[in-house]
């Protein structure tokens, strides 16, 4: 164990440390720009390219950086140098120089992180001047690429190379001219980029931002002809507090229903519903592919950065997932169906939004084949979490405050099943709670199926039904999908049922979610609240959904029916 000195004081270090982690595990601080440590999905990014957490080493002439120093006996660190302040002060004005100058109309004002170490080193004048570069926008229907804004920290980069192996974007050019770009310089709708916003959730400025459909959303709103839905996601509820200043973790779902009523969504309605209703459908398929030697694993096809990453690079694998439509896609076509028949509305006058921790929801809504009739969209609008979180400060609410409410029905109501969709395991638990039920003709008397719990991107968990053994493996973020699905295409896996969600932990980590700042003790918080959801929950079954059991007796007769078919299922490939 290395002993360092930090400003004069004396601490024991970790051999395997870094002057920067060392400092962090004392309680210093050193600004960092380009530096992400998420070691809990084994992501490490540090270029040392902005020179920003450059301190002063005892007895070295120049200045280091302290993210790629390591520790060793004795070492003297100097992390309040004058001369360390100074370089950090001038690496931020030369990033500064080549960078718009719009911050009170940028998407990440108050969240970007050049912007706020720039206040901190009290930046008020600029020496440097000169040449900017002039890119263009690329605006796809999820995200917003500005290159001017790009500072060539590279953790986009690494996050879809090393953590989503997408590998859409990379660096080129030297100097002046670096940027990261996509893939041959294509627009990100033309290249294999999955939308999985993972790129968005850790880039420090605006470079990167979800493409926004807020503008639309109030024009709707205040449109008296149009009756506009609203359906919030499982994983927002635990996250959208902390927008407002709350804990990670804390849940807010009366609030948030509270916010979207004053905001004036004429029905408050929740995708866990349409989890259920998911459920109910992949169950049934499942069922029958177990029953009938069916195409076995099956995939749940929920996230729609994973079936966009499987169409394109396992396109020989496409029998897999189950045709079951997303939550969210669901509860479009019974809005535009079943509750339009109900409520007397003609389909095109109601607008369906989605608030949803993901920005690959934005384009998912967008595909032709996802909806179930040529004549409207069954989702209109995708509001990320943050973008709702806009909404409710423009508005001029309080969250704080504001009065709880509860979810309007026919579809509001949803089980603790539903409440897990949002956390990685959540979708195949949920799914074996209700086949076990119907396999075996018996009550599931533990709910809870340890196995699938748990922080970790890849496991594998065997679960006895009928004396059959069922083994299901669930796998988060794109990189550990590719190991289970190379496995599987080389016959060195046996699998009947697999989960994969694009980010980290599963929904909570989306990449529309409130920036967790690269800690992922933030999403660690968001899934136990959503345990905490299930198990607060009466009914944690999806089948012992009352509401779903009327739906299927009031209009879609059957699971697995005819109609059920027309409105809840697809076909993937465009
Ligand atoms: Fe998800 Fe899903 S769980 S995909 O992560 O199946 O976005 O929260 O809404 O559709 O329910 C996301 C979350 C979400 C769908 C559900
Ligand atoms: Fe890569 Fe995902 Fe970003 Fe697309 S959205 S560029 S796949 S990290």
């Amino acid at each position: 164990m290395p002993k360092i000195y930090i400003n004069g004081d004396e601490f024991e270090a970790s051999e395997n440390d870094t002057v920067l982690t060392a400092v962090q595990k004392f309680g210093g601080y050193i600004p960092t720009l380009c530096y992400l440590n998420l070691k809990d999905i084994n992501i490490e990014n540090k270029p040392s390219s902005c020179r920003v957490c450059m301190v002063e080493i005892e007895g070295r002439k120049s200045l280091a950086p302290a993210c790629t120093t390591p520790v060793s006996e004795g070492l003297r660190i100097n992390t309040l140098s004058r001369q360390a302040v100074e370089a950090r002060r001038t690496a931020i004005q030369l990033l500064l120089s080549d960078h718009p100058q719009d911050c009170l109309q940028c998407p990440k004002n108050g969240e970007c992180d050049l912007q706020r170490i720039a206040s901190e080193l009290n930046i008020v004048k600029n020496p440097f001047t000169g040449k900017t570069t002039n890119y263009k926008q690329d605006i796809s229907k999820a995200i917003i690429r500005d290159p001017n804004k790009c500072i060539m920290c590279r953790r986009c980069e690494t996050m879809c190379n090393d953590f989503q192996t997408v590998g859409v974007l990379s660096a080129v050019n030297r100097g002046f001219n670096a940027v990261i770009k996509p893939t041959f310089d294509l627009p990100l709708e033309e290249t294999a980029c999955t939308f999985c916003g993972q790129c968005v959730a850790v880039c420090p400025t605006g470079a990167l931002e979800e493409d926004s459909y807020i503008d639309y959303v109030w024009k709707d709103l205040v449109n008296e002809k149009k009756h506009v839905v609203v359906q919030t996601a499982p994983a927002v509820r635990v996250a959208l507090a902390e927008e407002f200043g709350f804990e990670p973790g804390t849940i807010s779902t009366g609030k948030l229903v509270g916010a979207l009523k004053l905001l004036g969504f004429d029905k408050v309605f929740d995708t866990n519903f349409g989890a259920d209703l998911t459920i109910i459908e992949e169950a049934t398929e499942f069922k029958e592919r177990l029953e009938n030697d069916g195409f076995l694993p099956m995939l749940t096809s929920c996230c729609p950065g994973w079936i966009k990453f499987l169409e394109h690079q396992f396109p020989d694998l496409i029998e897999m997932p189950s045709s079951a439509k997303s939550p969210q896609q669901m509860f479009g076509a019974i809005v535009k169906s079943f509750y339009a028949q109900k409520a007397n509305l003609d389909p095109k006058d109601i607008t369906v939004v989605s608030i949803m921790p993901c920005l690959a929801k934005k384009y998912e809504a967008s595909r032709k084949e996802i909806n179930s009739s040529p004549d409207y969209k069954d989702v209109d609008y995708v509001l990320t979490t943050r973008e709702l979180a806009k909404m409710i400060k423009e508005a001029g609410i309080n969250f704080t405050t504001v009065p709880e409410r509860a979810y309007d029905n026919p579809l509001g109501e949803s089980t603790g099943a539903a409440a897990i969709f949002g956390r990685t395991g959540g979708v195949a638990e949920a799914a074996l709670r209700t086949t076990y039920e119907w396999l075996t003709g018996k009550e599931l008397k533990t709910v809870e199926f340890q196995a699938l719990h748990g922080y970790e991107s890849l496991r594998v968990a065997e679960v006895e039904i009928n004396g059959q053994i069922i083994k299901i493996g669930v796998a988060y973020g794109l990189g550990n999908a590719r190991k289970l699905l190379e496995a599987i295409r080389n016959k060195k896996i046996d699998l009947h049922l697999i989960e994969i969600m694009a980010c980290p932990g599963g929904c909570v980590g989306g990449g529309g979610q409130p920036y967790h700042h690269g800690n992922f003790e933030v999403i660690k918080k968001r899934i136990d609240a959503l345990n905490v959801i299930d198990r607060t929950k009466v009914i944690r079954k999806s089948h012992e959904n009352p509401y779903i059991l009327r739906l299927y007796n009031e209009y879609l007769e059957k699971p697995g029916s005819d109609k059920a078919h027309k409105l809840l299922h697809t076909h993937y490939l465009e």
